[in-house]
């Protein structure tokens, strides 16, 4: 077993999608073992994506992730953080694969319903971004 790090975004928990994205994760075998609502500020958002500062969507990725309330969730199973990946698909909606996350949930590449760590070493940072240890259950 291992974890990685997802998020709901804005558009999805504003569209009142959250339970049927999480019934997703849970189908798909993951156990939650961290949950919590939040509302990202400017520098939390800024923060958290930092990685992409120097891309042209970072102003507006900072603003849609502070638009709304986000439900970040620690998540197990083995092969997390691969399996999660397969499990929301692509960045972009349009080309997600058929009954992915993303597929059903996201309305573009910038309002796109999830966020999946892509590597383990990440997931460990984004995981404590999120949650410190006592928040983490199952331990
Ligand atoms: P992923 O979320 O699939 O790991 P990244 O890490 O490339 O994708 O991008 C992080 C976030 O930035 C995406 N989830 C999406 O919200 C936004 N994003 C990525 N590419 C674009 C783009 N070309 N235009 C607008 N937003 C984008």
């Amino acid at each position: 077993m291992n974890r990685t790090l997802a998020i709901i975004k804005p558009d999805a928990v504003a569209a009142g999608k959250a339970g049927k994205v999480l019934a997703h994760l849970e189908d798909a075998g993951f156990t939650v073992r961290a949950a919590r609502m939040t509302r990202l500020n400017r520098a939390q958002a800024e923060a958290f994506y930092a990685v992409h500062r120097e891309r042209p969507f970072f102003a507006s990725l900072v603003s849609f992730m502070t638009s709304g309330p986000v439900i970040p969730f620690l998540l197990e199973r083995d092969n997390a953080v691969l399996q999660l990946r397969e499990t929301i698909g692509a960045t972009d909606p349009a080309e997600a694969a058929e009954g992915t996350i993303r597929q059903r949930f996201a309305e573009s590449k910038e309002r796109n319903a999830i966020h999946a760590s892509d590597s383990d070493e990440n997931a460990a940072v984004e995981i404590g971004f999120f949650f410190s240890h006592h928040e983490i259950l199952g331990l």
